[in-house]
C-alpha cells in the first residue's frame, strides 16, 4: 500500500531518499536531463533525472499519464517553480498509458462536455475538476456532522417503491418482476413514517430519480438527497435546522479543502439566520417591478431571478400556496390557502424544500384525493398516521444544487461524477 503521497515531501529533510507513486502528467526530455512532473492526490513534484541516471532511456518510451514509481532525494534547494523536487536515482514503470491520451489533463484547449463526460476518468484527473468533489464531500460531511451533533440517525430506504410522492409526470418506471414500480423521487414517505416508527430525528443521503424531460443546467435525472425529518417539531424548527446545516457544510469545506476559497463563490460562513421573505411579499415585489406574477402559481425562472436581486445569498420563500405543494404540506392554521412550507434559494436558485407536514390521517387521505391520486396506493404510508403520528416536519436538499451555487459552477453536472440526463447514461 502506498503510504507517502506528495504533499509529504514538504516535511522531509534534504537529502533523504523517498518513493514517489504517481501519474506523469509531462515529461521534459533533453540530451543531458529530463523533467517528469509526478502527479498525486495531493500535489505535483517535479522529478529530475540527469543521464547518468541508469534509467534516463526509459523516458524515451514514457507516454504522459503513465503510472511510475520515482526514487530520488529531497535537494537542499528546490529549483522548480512547482515547489517541490526529487532528483532521481531511479524510474520505475508500472504501467504504460496509451497515446493519444482521450482527452488532454493539463492542454489548454477547450474540451465540450459531451467528451469530456465519455472520457470522465480522465477528466477527472484535472485538478480544478477533481477539486469540485473535494468541496462536495467536505460540504456534505459538514452537514452530516452538524445533523449527527443534533441527535439525527442516518437511515438507508429504497429507491424500488409503488408510490409517487413529488408528482406523477416526472416518474421513471421499472419493470419489476410482474409488477409495474417506480424508481424514487424522494425518501418522503419513508422519512415520515421512519417519525412515526420513533426514530425522531432522522436524515438519509441517497440518490433521487426524477424523469425531467429537459436538459437545463440545473436538472439532473439522477441526484443526490440530504432529506432530514424531525417529529415534535414545526417548519419554523425546519428551516432553522436547515440554514445551521447549510452554514456547517461551507465552514467545513472552508477550512478544510486547500485553497478553497479560491474557486468558491461563497468565500465566507454565511450569516444565519437567512433571511425570510413570504410568497404573498415575493408577489408584491414583482407587481412592483411590472412583473406579471399570477397569484396562486409557482415562481418561474424569471420571477425567481427578480426576487433573487434582492437578496444577496440564501434566503428562504415562505408559505407556498397549497395549489403549488404536495399533498402531505400542512396548511397554515389560520389560511388554508397557504401552507407552512419553503424553499431555501440561493439566489435565483432552489437549494431547497421543505415543511410542517400533515401529521392527521383523514386530512391526509383527503388530501391525497384531492390531488387527483388514489389513497390506496398510500395505505403503507397512512397507516402509519393511525398508531399516534406526531407533528412532524423536514425538507430535502438537493447536494449537487448546492454545490453548483457554492462553486459558482455554470452547469449542475460539473457537480455530478457521471452525470445522468435526457441522453446520458454513460458512463
Ligand atoms: P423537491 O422536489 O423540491 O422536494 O426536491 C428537493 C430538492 O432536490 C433538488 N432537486 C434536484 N436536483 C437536481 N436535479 C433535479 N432534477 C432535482 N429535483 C429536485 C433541489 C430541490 O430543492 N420531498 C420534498 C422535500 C421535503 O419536503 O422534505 C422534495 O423532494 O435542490
Amino acid at each position: 500500500m502506498k503510504n507517502f503521497f506528495i504533499s509529504d515531501i514538504d516535511n522531509i529533510t534534504p537529502g533523504k531518499e523517498v518513493h514517489v507513486k504517481g501519474w506523469a502528467q509531462d515529461i521534459r526530455l533533453m540530451k543531458n536531463i529530463a523533467f517528469i512532473i509526478v502527479r498525486d492526490s495531493t500535489g505535483l513534484v517535479q522529478a529530475t533525472v540527469k543521464r547518468d541516471c541508469p534509467d534516463f532511456h526509459k523516458l524515451e518510451t514514457l507516454s504522459r499519464e503513465s503510472v511510475v514509481e520515482i526514487t530520488g532525494t529531497v535537494p537542499e534547494k528546490v529549483q522548480s517553480n512547482i515547489g517541490r523536487e526529487i532528483l532521481v536515482t531511479s524510474v520505475e514503470l508500472i504501467n504504460m498509458a496509451e497515446v493519444p491520451l482521450p482527452i488532454g489533463i493539463t492542454d489548454n484547449v477547450e474540451t465540450d462536455m459531451d467528451t469530456r463526460f465519455n472520457s470522465r476518468f480522465l477528466d477527472l484527473r484535472k485538478p480544478e475538476i477533481g477539486r469540485i468533489f473535494q468541496a462536495k464531500s467536505a460540504i456534505l460531511w459538514g452537514i452530516r456532522n452538524f445533523l449527527m451533533s443534533q441527535g439525527f440517525t442516518e437511515v438507508q430506504t429504497p429507491k424500488t417503491v409503488s408510490a409517487a410522492t413529488e408528482g406523477g409526470a416526472e416518474l421513471f418506471h421499472v419493470k419489476y418482476f410482474e409488477k409495474n414500480i417506480f424508481l424514487n423521487q424522494s425518501p418522503q414517505l419513508y422519512k415520515e413514517m421512519l417519525v412515526a416508527s420513533g426514530v425522531e430525528r432522522v436524515f438519509e443521503v441517497g440518490p433521487a430519480f426524477r424523469a425531467e424531460e429537459h436538459n437545463t443546467p440545473r436538472h439532473l435525472n439522477e441526484f443526490t438527497s440530504i432529506d432530514i425529518e424531525m417529529g415534535f417539531a414545526d417548519h419554523h424548527d425546519a428551516m432553522h435546522m436547515l440554514e445551521n446545516a447549510i452554514a456547517k457544510g461551507i465552514s467545513n469545506f472552508l477550512e478544510n479543502v486547500r485553497d478553497a476559497s479560491s474557486f468558491s463563490v461563497v468565500k465566507e460562513k454565511p450569516v444565519t439566520p437567512f433571511p425570510r421573505v413570504s410568497y404573498l411579499e415575493c408577489i408584491k415585489i414583482l407587481k412592483g417591478e411590472g412583473y406579471p406574477a399570477v397569484h396562486g402559481e409557482d415562481l418561474n425562472n424569471e420571477a425567481l431571478k427578480i426576487i433573487g436581486k434582492k437578496f444577496d445569498g440564501f434566503y428562504f420563500i415562505t408559505d407556498w400556496p397549497t395549489s403549488v405543494r404536495p399533498f402531505y404540506t400542512a396548511l397554515l392554521d389560520n389560511n388554508p390557502e397557504y401552507t407552512k412550507s419553503y424553499d431555501l434559494q440561493f439566489r435565483e436558485i432552489e437549494i431547497t424544500s421543505g415543511a410542517q407536514r400533515v401529521h392527521n390521517p383523514a386530512e391526509l387521505k383527503r388530501r391525497i384525493e384531492d390531488k387527483g391520486l388514489d389513497s390506496d396506493d398510500f395505505e403503507f404510508y397512512l397507516r402509519t398516521f393511525k398508531y399516534g403520528m406526531p407533528p412532524h416536519a423536514g425538507w430535502g436538499l438537493g447536494l449537487e444544487r448546492l454545490v453548483q451555487v457554492i462553486l459558482g459552477l455554470p452547469n449542475i453536472r460539473e457537480a455530478s461524477l457521471f452525470p445522468r440526463d435526457r441522453n446520458r447514461v454513460f458512463p
